[in-house]
């Protein structure tokens, strides 16, 4: 009687931590900076650009370089919303080189992010959790303070990040974009 429970029990941990291990995955971001030959100022970017997780995945945001936050565009923030309908408006501290920012997507839908100091730098990505949906979805058509600034509403309307090759991809490098960044000039 006592094996028998004992197998059983094992079984239901099993079954547990299988269906666990499956649901939630972690993904890195890298908050990054690089120069650029000729020009004064350095891209500011995150890698991938373009990310497709799964509902109740994880993404941590790791400050390769400094001065870096990952901010939803949100009412809120007294931005465009760019994040599916009932998600709050979060965003990570400055977060301290070498060291990272967590935050779980549990709403489906596609979210655009950005980083407070670098933002009108180009310094935007899209996550889609899930499959696309929400306000994210629409082109950026406000490029002031109070939509999204400048550089950062030409790289989320780059056709390398929309949501439907995202969700084919499964990431989209800033590698496949930054000619036409670099294109439409950095300051
Ligand atoms: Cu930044």
């Amino acid at each position: 009687m006592h094996a028998i429970r004992l197998a059983l029990a094992s079984l239901l941990a099993v079954a547990a931590f299988g269906s666990v291990a499956v649901a939630q995955q972690n993904h890195d971001v890298m908050m990054h900076i690089e120069e650029v030959d000729g020009r004064p100022v350095p891209m500011f970017f995150f890698e991938p650009v373009g990310l497709l997780i799964e509902p109740g995945d994880t993404v941590t945001f790791v400050a390769a370089s400094p001065h870096h936050t990952a901010t939803a565009y949100h009412a809120q923030h007294v931005k465009s919303q760019r994040v599916p309908d009932g998600v709050p408006p979060f965003s990570s501290p400055v977060v301290p080189i070498g060291e990272s920012w967590s935050y779980t997507f549990d709403v489906p839908g596609t979210y655009d992010i950005w980083c407070g100091p670098h933002e009108h730098y180009g310094m935007a990505m899209r996550i889609v959790v899930g499959e696309p949906g929400g306000p994210a979805e629409e082109a950026v058509t406000n490029f002031g303070p109070d939509g999204v600034f400048a550089l950062a509403g030409l790289v989320l309307n780059q056709p390398e990040i929309a949501s439907a090759r995202i969700v084919a991809n499964g990431a989209v490098s800033w590698t496949e974009i930054v000619e036409a960044v670099l294109a439409a000039g950095l300051p």
